[in-house]
């Protein structure tokens, strides 16, 4: 049997775990069980054990900046001096349990700000399966809003149906839509509504393909855009110029391989997520406040701080240059 570290792992390579803060909550718990049962003679053995335990978690999936925040933030808890394993492995568990228990009080408070600017009347749209932008959309529900929702189906891997399984329970009149309907529709819309997995300093959004797509058409027609996400989906490494990997997944999420074989010449291309630049977005919702894109910076200095890991590992590990990072179409970190 896999022990949980593996199977979380596993899981979230494949998607059966997703979302980028389910996944920051769920290698963090993966990490806290690994923690309790890990064999250590020395603090020393343990810190390495837990170190291998953190870079199999990493290689899972490499854009959503909240996986890498919240294991660096953990295993900082272990960078202090401890008289014996047992301290080492307690203060650990401590630091776990408080990123998620942060992690869910984190979504509510975004759930409350950005409910309040969702109005009377309005005609919402969102993209992919967000539970923090669903946060907005479910409060501004429960404290008597009265709205509509247009939701995407999300190809390849739909996750559009877990939207209007959720909005749908709550009672939101939905409309659900293909992806390429969105600019059909998006005169109607008053605010598009979507989660991020990762932000880069300069404000841009990497959030799940096609997110791009429908802010261009947004500001084109003068909806507004805004964007739920915790502060730890700020990448702190931008901020020195590093670039924000686009995960590409395998080309059988979107033809199968069993039709593959029946073209020549042609390569599926699979790019999880894309770049929304910064003047695309109106707002960012954070736990911390709503702050126009601009202000990604102030997060990175102020809030996130610099405790998210020690510089050496994370994003930077996984630098890739050129297209399909968030030097994506206008959008470039600070530097
Ligand atoms: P929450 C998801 O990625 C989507 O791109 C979604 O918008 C984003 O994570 C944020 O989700 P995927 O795991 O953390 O489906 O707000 O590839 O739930």
């Amino acid at each position: 049997m896999p022990s949980m570290l593996a199977d979380t792992a596993e899981k979230i390579k494949r998607m059966e775990i997703r979302g980028a803060g389910r996944i920051a909550r769920a290698a963090v718990r993966a990490l806290q069980e690994h923690s309790s049962s890990v064999q250590a003679g020395s603090v020393e053995e343990f810190r390495e054990k837990m170190g291998e335990a953190e870079t199999l978690l990493l290689s899972t999936r490499p854009t959503a900046v909240s996986l890498p925040n919240a294991v660096h933030s953990v295993m900082a808890a272990l960078r202090r001096d401890y008289p014996s394993v047992g301290s080492a492995r307690e203060e650990f568990s401590r630091a776990c349990e408080s990123f998620v228990i942060r992690s869910e009080q984190a979504v509510r408070k975004i759930g409350e700000i950005g409910a309040r600017h969702i109005r009377d009347g309005d005609v919402l749209l969102t993209h992919c399966n967000s539970e923090a932008a669903l946060a907005c959309m479910l409060e501004a529900w429960r404290i008597g809003r009265d709205f509509t929702v247009f939701a995407t189906e999300v190809r390849p891997r739909n996750q559009g149906l877990l939207t209007i399984g959720t909005l749908g329970e709550a009672g939101i009149p939905t409309n659900f839509i293909v992806d390429s309907a969105a600019r059909y529709f998006m005169n109607e819309v008053d605010l598009v509504v979507v989660g991020a997995d990762a932000i880069s300093v300069n404000g841009a959004v990497v959030n799940k393909i096609g997110t791009s797509q429908i802010a261009l058409a947004a500001h084109e027609s003068r909806t507004r855009v805004m964007v739920a996400a915790e502060t730890y989906k700020f990448a702190p490494r931008t901020i020195l110029g590093e670039y924000i990997q686009i995960e590409e997944r395998d080309p059988s999420e979107v033809l199968p391989s069993e039709f593959a074989g029946k073209f020549r010449n042609v390569r599926v291309r699979n790019p999880a997520f894309d770049v929304t630049p910064a003047e695309y977005v109106d707002l960012i919702v954070t736990e911390a406040g709503a702050i126009p894109p601009q202000m990604a910076y102030i997060i990175i200095r102020d809030i996130l701080g610099w405790d998210i890991g020690d510089f050496n590992h994370g994003v930077s590990d996984r630098r890739e240059e050129g297209k399909g990072s968030t030097r994506g179409p206008g959008s470039a970190p600070a530097g």
